[in-house]
């Protein structure tokens, strides 16, 4: 075998070998588009994060993350701490009050619920 059919046959089990792609949801509480935008960026950018969307009428978050090399608990642990550090609260977990407090006032879900 020589070396490019050797990285080809590498490649290709890399591949397969991270393949696996599981999708799992979170309740993310949030009010407008601009939530939307916010907490889809904090979610895309943990690692193994390959897609992320969240339902401003459900207040739920999908994610769908590369279970080959993220277990879901973490995964959904690293997603939660990077929302709630922009200031959202996730499932049972509360954003700080200094992050809640940073949102513009239309995203202030805890005083009032818009969906402009
Ligand atoms: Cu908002």
């Amino acid at each position: 075998m020589n070396i490019t059919a050797g990285l080809i046959a590498l490649c290709t089990a890399t591949v397969l070998a991270f393949a696996g792609e599981t999708t799992t949801t979170v309740a993310v509480a949030g009010n407008c588009g601009s939530c939307k935008k916010r907490i889809v960026k904090a979610a895309s950018s943990v690692g193994g994060v390959k897609a992320a969307a969240w339902d401003k009428k459900d207040k739920v978050l999908t994610i769908t993350f590369d279970d080959a090399t993220h277990g879901k608990d973490a995964l959904v642990k690293d997603v939660t701490m990077a929302i709630t550090k922009v200031g959202h609260d996730v499932d049972t977990t509360k954003a700080p009050t200094k992050a809640y407090e940073s949102l513009p006032d239309c995203c202030r879900y805890r005083d009032h619920a818009s969906t402009h």
